[in-house]
């Protein structure tokens, strides 16, 4: 089954948005498999965008991503790696399209709210930087035993 990478930036994290954001992913059907707060490292940053670390805006990005916890995240699901990124929206936020987390949240291309995997090289690359496997849970959904 796909697997793709998510993390609530700190921004997201301040302004609480983490359990609205989680539970767009939980009502469309896709499965959490992998969370954990993560105050990043530079070092993790660098690897995690390295391949922007040309770009001016690498020296901010890396300050902004290890200012403050990070909601990493493993979701698992049919094609949920572009469906995430519709989910997401457009990287700069006045962009995306209202009904998407940056549309709905943010104005600032250097405080998105949230990252996802582009692709499915990149969400396996991004999953093994950020998970090991033992933090990762096969699990399947039993409703019948919950449900009464
Ligand atoms: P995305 O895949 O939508 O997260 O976007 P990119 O991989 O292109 O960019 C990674 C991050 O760099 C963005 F989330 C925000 C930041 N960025 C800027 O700050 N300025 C830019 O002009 C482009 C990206």
């Amino acid at each position: 089954m796909e697997r793709t990478f998510l993390a609530v930036k700190p921004d997201g994290v301040q302004r609480g948005l983490v359990g609205n954001i989680i539970g767009r992913f939980e009502s469309k059907g896709f499965q959490l498999v992998g969370l954990k707060l993560v105050q990043v490292s530079r070092e993790l940053a660098e690897k995690h965008y390295g391949e922007h670390k040309e770009r001016p805006f690498f020296p901010g990005l890396v300050n902004f991503i290890t200012s403050a916890p990070v909601v990493a995240m493993v979701w698992e699901g049919k094609g949920v790696i572009a469906s995430a990124r519709k989910i997401i929206g457009v990287t700069n936020p006045l962009n995306a399209e209202n009904g998407t987390i940056r549309g709905d949240f943010g104005v600032d291309v250097g405080r998105n709210i949230i990252h996802g995997s582009d692709a499915p090289d990149t969400a396996e690359r991004e999953i093994a930087l950020w998970f090991t496997p033992a933090e990762l849970c096969n699990w399947q959904p039993s409703i019948s035993t919950w449900i009464y």
